[in-house]
Order: C-alpha cells, then structure tokens, then sequence
C-alpha cells in the first residue's frame, strides 16, 4: 500500500459518529423514515399502528460520518398493559442515549398523542423536528403556519419537512442531523446497516406480514418466533411460528384452505431473500399460546426488553 493509500484509508479526524433516535406517536412513519434514510428495509412497517415494537438500530456509513439511526416504537397513550408499558420504555431509554432525536409529526396534523412525545424529549439534547407525510399536504402554504405551531411548543434545531414514501427532502434532513452528530471514529463497521441478526429480522418481517395481509385486531394479540434458523451454503432455512391468543385467531391467520398463510409465507420469503441475498426456504406454523403478552415475563421469555 502507497503512502497516500494508507493515508486516505485511515479515519479521518474529523469524521462524526453518533446515536439518532426517531420517535413519535405511532404511524407517522417513524420506519418508513428510517429505512428511506439508510436505503434498506431493516424495519417493519404498516398501515396498522404499533407495529414496531423492538429498538431497532439502522445504520448508514457516509465518507466522513456514521449516522446510528434508533427507530422506535411509536409511544402508546391508549392502554396501560405489560406490552404498552415495554414499548413505552423502549421510547424514553432510547430518548436518554441519544445524540440527536428525529421527533416525527404528521405534516398538518397535531394532537394530544404528539404532544406526549414533546414533553418527553429531554431539554439538552438537540431535536429536530420533522413533518413527514408532506406528499399529502396538497396546499404547501399551509405548511408554514403548521410547522410554526409546532415549532412554538419546544426548541427544536431545525424543522424540515419531508416525505418519506417519496424520498422528498432526506439529503436536506441528514446534512441538518449531521450537524449534531459528535467528532467520534465509526462504532460498526461500513458495511453494517444494523446490529440485529438475521434471525431478528426474520421473526419482524413475518410479523409485517401478519400486519398488512390478517384483519384488524389479530395482529395486537399476536407475535412471531423463530423456532429454528439454519445456515446452509448460500441457503437459510426458517422455521418461523406466529403465537396467537385463540383458536379463532389460528383460523384467521391460515385463512380458507390456507391462502392467507401461504400468501403471508411467500411475501415473507421474498422479502428474506432481497434482504439476506440469497435463497430462503421457510416453513410457519401457526400456535395458539394465550396470555403472552400480558405479563412481565411472557414479554421477556418473546424478546421484549
Ligand atoms: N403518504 C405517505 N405515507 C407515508 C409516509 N411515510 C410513511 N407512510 C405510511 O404511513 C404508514 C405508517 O408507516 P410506519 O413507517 O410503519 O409508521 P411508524 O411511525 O413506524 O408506526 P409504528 O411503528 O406503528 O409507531 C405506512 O402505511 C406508510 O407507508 C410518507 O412520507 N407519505
Ligand atoms: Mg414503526
């Protein structure tokens, strides 16, 4: 290796490192953002809320700065039971570790769910707030007055709207998250873009589909373990199971003559292979386990911290 190689290939200096925790109420995109951000879909999303339900980490590696997204999942207001507890500590451990937040918002829409998540961002870090979904504002001028409002309530370090879905503005938001981010060398390597295993993966992108192809309520009393994940060569071999509270669930998740099942099984593939890059064989059983996620414990025994 020449001089100057060597030379260019060490880290520089100057080069940023830090932790950004994207959080708001539920559904406003908070996933979809992240993946976008680091152009790979290593977190689930739906139309459903509540559908991110771990810390999930996604990571994007730039020549002078390493971006540590922390998605999380959106902060529940509704229900106080052991599931909406966890992921509510999920939000505020993730909230104190961060070097800068992304506080999401629905473009033009601000209710008593976004303004929980206001008072808990903490005073010293810095915040950036974000108005996704502005595809959806046909009238721009009316982003102004919206974003002033919001932008009344704290003091946040940039506001930019964006859309997600469309990619509308991302490079404007990461030069402003740059900013923030810490003198630090990388913490994963380059070609890191998250730190969960593919087992992980595996379990969430099942769970995706049982949110976006199963009827409305089934996907809250249900979760997705993964029995068996066995490396072959270039193969992977899944042996998923989705945990459901009733009988009455099983048959809604394996659907007349199994369609439902099979269709959950084949996307759920297809997915595994785009983002493993290679060939999944997968097999899902569906069981009943009731109870799961009532308490403390079933939580922990599926993976919730
Ligand atoms: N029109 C539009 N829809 C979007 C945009 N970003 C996300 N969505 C949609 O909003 C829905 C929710 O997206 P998610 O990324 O799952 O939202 P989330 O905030 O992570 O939701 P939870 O994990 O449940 O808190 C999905 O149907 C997305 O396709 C956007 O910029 N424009
Ligand atoms: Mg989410």
């Amino acid at each position: 290796m020449t001089e100057s190689a060597a030379q260019s290939s060490a880290v520089p200096s100057s080069f940023r490192c830090g932790y950004i925790a994207i959080v708001g109420r539920p559904n406003v995109g908070k996933s979809t953002l992240m993946n976008e951000l680091i152009g790979a879909k290593v977190s689930i999303t739906s139309r459903k809320a509540q559908t991110t339900r771990h810390r999930i980490t996604g990571i994007q590696t730039t020549d002078d700065a390493q971006f540590v997204y922390v998605d999380t999942p959106g902060f529940q207001t509704r229900h106080s039971n052991a599931l909406n507890r966890t992921l509510n500590r999920t939000v505020t451990t993730t909230l104190t570790a961060a070097d800068v937040i992304l506080y999401v918002v629905e473009a033009g829409t601000f209710g008593p769910a976004d303004q929980q998540v206001i008072d808990l961002l903490p005073a010293k870090v810095p915040c950036i707030l974000v108005l996704n979904k502005s595809d959806r504002v046909k009238d721009k001028a009316e982003l102004m007055p919206f974003a002033q409002q919001v932008a009344a309530k704290r003091d946040f370090a940039a506001v930019v709207p964006v859309s997600a879905k469309q990619r509308f503005q991302l490079g404007i938001l990461q030069d402003e998250i740059r900013k923030y981010l810490p003198e630090n060398p990388p913490v994963f390597g380059e070609d890191d873009i998250t730190d969960r295993s593919e087992k992980f993966l595996a379990a969430e992108i099942v769970r995706e589909k049982v949110f976006r192809f199963v009827g409305e309520e089934l996907p809250y009393t249900s979760t997705v373990v993964i029995e068996q994940f066995l490396q072959e060569g270039n193969l992977r071999r899944v042996f998923a199971a989705i945990l459901v509270e009733r009988d009455m669930h099983k048959a809604m998740v394996i659907g007349a003559r199994g369609a439902k099942l099979k269709e959950i099984s084949t996307q759920a593939r297809l997915d595994m292979e785009r983002l493993f890059g290679g060939p999944v064989y997968l097999e899902i059983w569906v069981k009943v386990k009731s109870g799961w996620a009532d308490n403390e414990a079933g939580l922990r025994a599926y993976g919730y911290e």
